[in-house]
């Protein structure tokens, strides 16, 4: 499926949203955490892990889908939420614990919900696969052509619902496409040391379903990849699994010393960065002026401030709200 203009603009304007928010966001986490690293302190208290370098995923695939279509994903998730179409201010609120948040501020920022979207995503890895597949059973079952598409690291490959899944989303023939972001390392361990196989778009074989690798981490490679399964599982042919390779900016957390890469890492990887080169490839192709581009670029920042000022200034929920909406235990 080839993309057209219009969906350029769109598919730049999301990463740049979504870059300028991950960055934002690093900043504001450091509020409130110095000298001495305080994760419990400041604005954002708690852990935090960006996606900044791995925006083609998100986007590349979430174009094809719509608000009625279900996304699920891990603990590394802002660019999925925002590729999903999840509100940007509310998505802000929640991670700084607001009560304007998805949540109320009770979930932060891995555990970010809107079902106005249906999307999730869940702090323990490879948990967003089996309910990706319930939603996709629903869909089947009530003869609707809405899909599920499970984002997941190549960590949460080696996990058993990652296995569970594939193998049960083909024998149902589900319609699930299965997006693994391969960013080459599982909080600090290295996939070919986790790993037997170097890709893990070879498993889907074992589950005779389609296995794609896209090498790039480029969102048009993306989009087209994700076209084709999209589709495959829109017209009721099953599941397919994605596996793309891409690039984690940041560390595996903020703070993290990241004593496990060559420092030199991560400006090599920015010399392919996939903003960039997109913005050049549309421009050489006639597809965007520098005015078209230094518009989009406002656009987007303008969204990213507006959801940080409205997280700032929303209230905390009161403490005597701190038992509702949760899961109390009984007795
Ligand atoms: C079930 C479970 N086991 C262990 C962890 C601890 N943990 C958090 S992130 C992570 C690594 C995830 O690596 P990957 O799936 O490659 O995702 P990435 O962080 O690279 O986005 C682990 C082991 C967890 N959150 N959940
Ligand atoms: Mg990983």
């Amino acid at each position: 499926m080839p993309v057209d203009q219009k969906t350029a603009h769109s598919l730049y304007q999301q990463m740049l949203v979504i870059r300028y928010f991950e960055e934002t966001m690093a900043q504001v986490y450091m509020e409130g955490k110095t000298p001495v690293f305080d994760i419990g302190g400041g604005t954002v208290p708690g852990e935090m892990h960006l996606a900044a370098g791995q925006e083609p995923v998100a986007v590349g695939v979430c174009a094809h889908l719509r608000s009625s279509d279900a996304a699920t994903g891990p603990h590394r998730a802002h660019h999925i939420a925002i590729a999903k179409g999840v509100d940007l201010k509310k998505m802000a609120a929640e991670i700084f614990g607001k009560k304007t948040g998805l949540g109320k501020g009770k979930g932060g920022h891995m555990h970010l919900f809107d079902p106005s979207v249906k999307f999730g995503c869940s702090g323990l890895i490879a948990a967003g696969m089996p309910p990706a597949l319930g939603s996709a059973l629903a869909a089947k079952m009530q003869h609707r052509d809405d899909i599920a598409v499970s984002f997941f690291g190549e960590g949460a490959s080696n996990q058993g619902a990652f296995h569970e899944s594939l193998n049960l989303a083909a024998v149902w023939k589900l319609p699930v496409v299965f997006i693994c972001e391969d960013n080459s390392y599982a909080i600090s361990v290295p996939k070919s040391l986790s790993t037997a196989i170097a890709r893990n778009s070879d498993r889907a074989q074992s589950y005779g379903i389609p296995g794609i690798s896209v090498n790039e981490n480029d969102v048009i490679a993306v989009y087209e990849a994700a076209g084709e399964a999209v589709s495959r599982a829109r017209r009721g042919d099953g599941p397919s699994l994605i596996e793309v390779h891409t690039d984690r900016y940041f560390g595996h957390f903020q703070g993290d010393p990241e004593l496990y890469r060559d420092p030199q890492e991560v400006s090599r990887l920015k010399q392919h960065d996939p903003i960039v080169r997109l913005s050049k490839q549309l421009q050489e192709q006639g597809w965007l002026t520098p005015d078209q581009d230094a518009a989009i670029q406002r656009t987007a920042r303008a969204m990213v401030d507006e959801a940080i000022d409205f997280a700032r200034q929303s209230p905390y929920p009161a403490p005597e709200e701190a038992l509702e909406d949760v899961f109390v235990p009984v007795g």
